[in-house]
């Protein structure tokens, strides 16, 4: 058996940011546009009017403040309301390989390690551009990395999910060097049009590179555990899919064909799964609460983090002991605790122990235990 530990990450960053108040002029806009277009239907009522959509309630119901994103001049374009992303030809990397190569590059320089170094690759997201072939064969094909590679989807969870699979691999001896890249391009299958979601999500790509210890060349985190959760429920889904023009209405852009939500009982019945999966995780390892000190988060929701730091460690938590990040990035699905990891991770001291913990659609929920070795 060998030890998987995590080496190094990389966060790609569109440069494109939506803020809250541009996002909310544009979708007044649309709903202005909308209403009138349906005047009389609203008024015989047999069509709701849609209500305008504010900064405020956007950061006091999430504690959003921007986004990033591949393309906001679709998104913001009142009679658009979508990304608008160019046709790529098949001789072109596709726009997922191209945000995960970036992110990997990125892994692979902070480990000081080359892509003939790792022998496996997992692109694991929320949704995959394409069936086949793979996005993470083409990631291996660009980055030039050996062995094998596969797609996976676990919605917000891809990520933790991906690091176990990853982790239980080096520990068999099956793979010596992996990478997990989350390349999320929410925008493309959230209803921009919709003010109950409209905020939430924004895109980005992570990558985490994991190897044996003993490959390891400087400070890195020890893959203590890993332990991986679902239950069904149909509060989070997307029913878009290939069988879409084999149905009655075909090719039809239905609303359940993005992005949609219960978020009240999502919120209401994921926070006690997550603190009780977190708790029940460390305490199987002999862990304690007060053994924490970090705790990287999915990124959803501020009130939400706050709730579960604090039933995790029996208190509020003290600055940085659980980063927010969404505030910047808004939730950007499986890449949410990854980016928090990344960027607030390097001041851990030696024999440090934290806890990455995603959670969403599925449900699923996902925790990774880590210790800290310089
Ligand atoms: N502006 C002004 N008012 C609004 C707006 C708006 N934009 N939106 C809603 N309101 C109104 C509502 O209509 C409602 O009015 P009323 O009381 O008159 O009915 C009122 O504000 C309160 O609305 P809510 O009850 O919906 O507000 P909440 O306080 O519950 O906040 C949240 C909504 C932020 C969605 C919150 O419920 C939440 O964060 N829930 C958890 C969600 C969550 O964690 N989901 C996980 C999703 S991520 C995931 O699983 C990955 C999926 C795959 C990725 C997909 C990428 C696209």
């Amino acid at each position: 058996m060998y030890q998987p530990v995590i080496s190094g990450t990389g966060v790609f960053t569109p440069r494109e940011i939506i803020t809250n108040d541009e996002l909310v002029e544009s979708f007044n806009a649309y709903a202005d546009r909308y209403n009138a277009e349906h005047a009389d239907e609203i008024a015989a009522g047999t069509l709701a009017e849609k209500a305008h959509s504010s900064s405020e309630f956007i950061v006091a119901a999430s504690g959003i403040h921007q986004r990033h994103v591949m393309d906001k001049t679709g998104v913001l374009d009142p009679e658009v309301m979508h990304p608008l992303l160019r046709q790529r030809s098949d001789e072109e990397p596709s726009i997922m390989a191209e945000m995960a190569l970036d992110a990997c590059t990125k892994a692979l320089q902070q480990a000081g390690k080359d892509a003939a170094d790792v022998d496996l690759v997992i692109v694991a997201a929320s949704n995959i551009e394409r069936a086949y072939p793979a996005v993470a064969i083409e990631v291996q094909q660009l980055l030039g990395t050996s062995g094998f590679a596969f797609d996976m989807n676990v919605a917000c969870s891809s990520a933790t999910f991906g690091i176990q699979t990853a982790s239980d691999m080096i520990r068999a001896g099956s793979v010596r060097s992996a990478l997990v890249v989350n390349p999320e391009i929410c925008s493309g299958h959230l209803e921009w049009r919709d003010r109950d979601c409209h905020f939430i999500f924004g895109d980005v790509a992570t990558a985490t590179l994991l190897e044996r210890k003993e490959d390891a060349k400087g400070p890195h985190f020890e893959v203590v555990s890993t332990r991986c959760l679902t239950q069904f429920s149909n509060n989070i889904r997307n029913n878009n899919g290939f069988l879409r023009r084999s149905r009655p209405d075909g090719m039809k852009d239905r609303r359940d064909m993005q992005f949609m939500q219960n978020g009240r009982k999502v919120f209401k019945e994921v926070l006690p799964i997550v603190s009780k999966h977190i708790l029940s995780h460390i305490e199987s390892e002999g862990v304690k609460p007060d053994d924490l000190s970090r705790l990287w988060l999915h990124q959803a929701n501020k009130a939400m983090n706050d709730f579960i730091g604090k039933k995790v460690l029996g208190r509020v938590p003290e600055p940085g002991e659980q980063p927010n990040i969404l505030q910047d990035y808004a939730n950007t699905s499986s890449a949410g605790s990854i980016i928090a990891f990344s960027k607030h991770s390097d001041d851990i001291p030696d024999g440090g122990l934290g806890v990455i913990c995603s959670f969403g659609a599925g449900y699923s929920v996902g925790s990774v235990l880590l210790k800290r070795c310089s």
